[in-house]
């Protein structure tokens, strides 16, 4: 019975650490952003993407978003984007893997090396996809007296473990 608690903590745990991976990467960051002035391809080499993170484009409105091919980010073409955006905050989320390619469509930004080459990898192999013991709607499975209280220790010690280690 106490290395099954010892389980179901563990599995909550890691539960939040796997919620903890998912990462969110503000292009340009730390120091820097979506302008002329970073260096947007150190900054995209020095960054691990993996599926379900986020890309976060924060910029002045003088800037924009092209998603681009290949071919486009080779040569900073900014006729026929596949997608456009603009606003000056954008969150476009990773959810399949491969490279995407994303550049400034504001004439002569390219150039100066507003591009980014974002290679997106499969989830690492460690962190799972939950199990699909829980269909969505489904009930809970039934409570045991004391494990509801259990869970919820662990959940407050995996919380203070991962601020810890943040
Ligand atoms: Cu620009």
């Amino acid at each position: 019975m106490a290395v099954q608690r010892a389980l179901v903590c563990l599995a909550a745990i890691a539960m939040l650490f796997q919620l903890a991976i998912a990462a969110n990467h503000p292009v340009g960051a730390p120091g820097g952003s979506w302008d002329t002035s970073t260096d947007l391809k150190a900054w995209a080499v020095s960054q691990t993407f993996s599926v379900g993170d986020n890309l976060i484009f924060k910029y002045t409105t003088n800037h924009d978003v092209l998603e681009v091919t290949k071919a486009n980010y080779d040569s900073c073409g900014t006729s026929n984007p596949m997608k456009t955006h603009t606003g000056g905050n954008r969150v476009i989320p990773l959810s399949t893997p491969g490279k995407r390619y994303f550049i400034c469509g504001t004439a002569g930004h390219c150039g100066q090396g507003m591009k980014i080459e974002v290679d997106t990898t499969a989830a690492a192999a460690n962190s799972p996809k939950s199990p699909p013991g829980t269909p969505s709607g489904g009930s809970p499975p039934p409570p045991k007296s004391s494990n509801g209280e259990n869970l919820h220790t662990c959940i407050t010690l995996g919380i203070g473990l991962m601020l810890m280690l943040v």
